[in-house]
């Protein structure tokens, strides 16, 4: 029998790739375990070391899929790869012919987005320039809105820190963060633990106690979802009153915040932002939002660590840009053991290392992410630039993953053609005419970056492709050969001669010891983004048009916002008087590893809902209760939990649907609920911000 231990990285979505080792007995994963060379520090979770549950999974696919029955049915026929690129190349030349490259929408991304070659964002992007372009869509699900408006903060630069920073914090504050769960880099928890080992206080403001919460032992403040602008407005004015703002930091870093505070003291508008005032709109008591800001106030270097929770609001574009000027007003940005504040917190470059490139998309007309269903449905009548006729999806399963299942299956019902690279049979591939089956990460080799750590990853090939799958970049080459243009999209080289490339073109000394360990770990792990700002801002300024901080922006207010972060009401409704939230699962990545049972079972997927809602409703702990929503409605069982605030429930978001004929879910898949309306000016996701009612079931 020949063991083998190879070192790997895992490639999903939580904003880490962590080192790993597989062992392999006879060609087979038999253990994924933590690869110690990155220290005590680094270590995965059990969505990597679980992982060859995913690759053995029975419900692969096993050869390419052609659409026999109509869209959603899982009617289809296996037929050879051959005539399966035939038959996508075909049609995609005839949508190019007939109604030109815009009419080709580039749906996911985000299933191996950190590799340099086999990346599921960069291979398609390359693939469709190349033939032509496409309407490519902007922002994103993660972090859109918090990408748009923190630019006109902070301008171009950096603004994160590497994680181990903070243990130089003297309090951290997981803002609608919940690292327990989702990672966010594979150090983060880690340092977060050593950190409470040092006696050093973590808060946690979230609608529900969360596993971080009960795992950190941190503090625990409730706010309800949406509400965090007005709830750090009140922190705001308990720092003012108190005198607790470092003004002699904000007025070297900063512009605008005299007139912030005129607005937090309600000269600007009549309403003083008092902590009373907040208890009202955010649920947060009044003496708790006062005893946090002290200790905010006076605990110097703070850690302000927001989620990107916060962001994926009605208003998140607010809530990115006041939890900037927080730490600012408490003299915390590009300190050691501070933070900027900003929900991308923790971005900062990696090693220098070649990757694919991407060349320009010839269509220049985008359209907004999180609205793509509409962009099909609509089109140039709906004001969007093209009409969409056939969709491409590599690497998404946004039939479920987007906003409003329903609106979702009559945009994939409307298009004329639609092809998916997966490795399994989701419900997206399931809408689609052609699906070609995808090999998973440790079916080859790749370069896989953090994103932020100073480190970079060489992720061997733990074992061979699975039968009758292939690599993306194998896929994309066979499709230009046949649409005349591989030799620009290959330059000739195989997968093996890229990633050699890559490696010659970057600054790691030794590329046999790069893949033997596994891990290129930069020179400074210390590493603190904006600190020239602030070690001399004459010398750094930041790349907004003052050169400083922009509390208030002018070129903002361009958008139709006001030029300061200002709070915006989300009423309840009366025939929706409850706020959903769907936090992301920590057993799953979004909805990959629901159709595999272990996975699945880590976790119940019910609705949590506090005592008084349960109560007022005759709901039972257990009961099967409906949930509603202006879009749509699901049948489910309660968890009746002081976990959550009075006035919010919760379900994890990633649960593929099962849905009855009148369209009712009743596996719990939380986009049924949700809806493709964004929050303004980004047109960004706010999956945190919905209404919903609740009602107990007749037996
Ligand atoms: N295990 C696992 N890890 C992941 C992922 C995954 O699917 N699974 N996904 C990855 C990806 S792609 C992303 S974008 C990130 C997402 O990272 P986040 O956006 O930070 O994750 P969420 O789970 O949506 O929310 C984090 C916490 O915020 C709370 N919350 C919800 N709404 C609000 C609000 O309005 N205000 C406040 N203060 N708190 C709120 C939730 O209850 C939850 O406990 O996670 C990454 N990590
Ligand atoms: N209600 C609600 N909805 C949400 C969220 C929320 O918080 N609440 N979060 C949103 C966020 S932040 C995000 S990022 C999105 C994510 O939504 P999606 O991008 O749809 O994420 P996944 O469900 O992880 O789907 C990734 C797909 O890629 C496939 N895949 C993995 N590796 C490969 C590969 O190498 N090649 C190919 N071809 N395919 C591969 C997987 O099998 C899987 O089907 O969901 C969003 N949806
Ligand atoms: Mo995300």
């Amino acid at each position: 029998m020949s063991t083998r231990t190879i070192p790997v990285s895992c490639n999903l979505d939580c904003s880490g790739g962590c080192p790993l080792l597989a062992r392999v007995e006879d060609g087979r994963i038999t253990a994924i375990a933590n690869n110690p060379v990155g220290g005590p520090t680094m270590y995965g979770c059990e969505k990597g070391r679980q992982m060859a549950r995913a690759i053995y999974a029975p419900d692969r696919i096993k050869g390419p899929l052609l659409r026999t029955g109509p869209r959603g049915s899982g009617e289809f026929q296996e037929t050879s790869w051959p005539q399966a690129l035939d038959h996508v190349a075909e049609r995609l030349s005839g949508i190019k012919a007939r109604y030109g490259n815009e009419a080709i929408l580039r749906l996911g991304g985000t299933g191996s987005v950190r590799g340099a070659l086999h990346n599921t964002k960069s291979l398609p992007l390359r693939f469709l320039n190349m033939f032509g372009g496409h309407t490519e869509t902007v922002g994103s699900y993660s972090m859109g809105a918090a990408s748009f408006a923190v630019p006109y903060v902070l301008g171009d630069s950096p603004a994160g820190v590497d994680i181990d920073t903070l243990q130089f914090s003297n309090l951290i504050v997981l803002w609608g963060a919940n690292i327990a769960d989702t990672r966010s880099g594979c150090a983060t928890e880690a340092r977060i633990r050593e950190a409470r080992s040092r006696g050093v206080e973590v808060i946690v403001i979230d609608p529900r106690r969360s596993r971080s919460v009960k795992s950190l032992g941190t503090q625990w403040i409730p706010v309800l979802p949406g509400m965090d602008t007005a709830l750090m407005l009140a922190v705001l004015h308990v720092l003012l009153e108190e005198a607790l703002v470092d003004r002699t930091f904000l007025q070297r870093y900063s512009v605008g915040f005299d007139e912030l505070e005129q607005y937090v003291l309600g000269d600007a508008d009549g309403e003083a932002k008092t902590p009373q005032w907040a208890e009202s709109v955010c649920g947060t008591p009044a003496g708790t939002i006062v005893q946090f800001a002290r200790q905010y106030g006076r605990a110097h270097p703070t850690a302000l660590i927001p989620g990107l929770s916060i962001q994926r609001t009605i208003g998140g574009e607010e809530a990115s840009r006041i939890a900037i000027a927080l730490q600012v007003a408490t003299g915390n940005l590009g300190v050691l053991g501070g933070t900027s504040g900003s929900p991308i917190w923790n971005r900062l470059p990696g090693p220098r290392m070649g990757r694919i490139e991407i060349p320009a998309n010839p269509v220049q007309d985008t359209v907004p992410q999180y609205c793509w269903p509409d962009v099909i449905l609509n089109g140039k009548g709906g004001g969007y630039p093209a009409d969409i006729k056939a969709v491409y999806n590599v690497g998404g399963n946004w039939l479920i993953q987007g906003s409003d299942i329903a609106k979702n299956m009559r945009a994939f019902a409307q298009v004329e053609f639609s092809v998916c690279h997966d490795s399994m049979l989701t419900p997206t591939a399931r809408h689609c005419d052609v699906i070609l089956p995808t090999t998973t990460f440790l079916e080859r080799d790749d370069i896989v970056f953090a994103d932020g750590g100073n480190y970079v990853l060489f992720s061997n090939q733990a074992v061979s492709p699975m039968p009758g799958a292939k690599n993306d970049y194998d896929i994309f080459c066979e499709l230009a050969e046949r649409l005349g243009f591989l030799p620009d999209f290959s330059e000739g080289k195989s997968a093996e001669e890229w990633l050699e490339g890559f490696v010659a073109d970057s600054e790691v000394p030794d590329d046999k010891a790069f893949k033997s360990t596994g891990i290129h770990l930069g020179a400074d792990q210390l590493r603190v983004g904006l600190s020239d700002f602030v070690s001399d801002p004459h010398a750094y300024p930041l790349s907004t048009p003052s050169g400083r901080v922009e509390i208030s922006s002018a070129a903002y207010a361009e958008t139709g916002f006001p030029a300061i972060p200002e709070w915006r009401a989300f009423p309840t409704t009366e025939r929706h008087p409850l706020r959903l939230i769907t936090p992301h699962p920590k057993y799953q990545v979004h909805s990959q590893y629901n159709n595999i049972p272990w996975f699945r079972e880590q976790e119940d997927q019910v609705l949590w809902m506090h005592p008084d809602d349960a109560a007022n409703r005759g709901i039972e702990n257990g009961a099967q209760v409906t949930v509603s929503s202006p879009e749509g409605r699901m049948r489910i069982g309660a968890r009746v939990t002081e976990d959550i605030m009075p006035g919010v429930v919760c379900l994890l978001e990633g649960v593929w649907p099962s849905l009855d004929q009148d369209g009712t879910d009743t596996a719990g898949a939380a986009n049924v609920l949700t809806s493709t309306e964004p929050t303004l000016p980004s047109y960004n996701s706010r999956t945190h911000s919905v209404l919903v009612e609740v009602a107990r079931m007749m037996a």
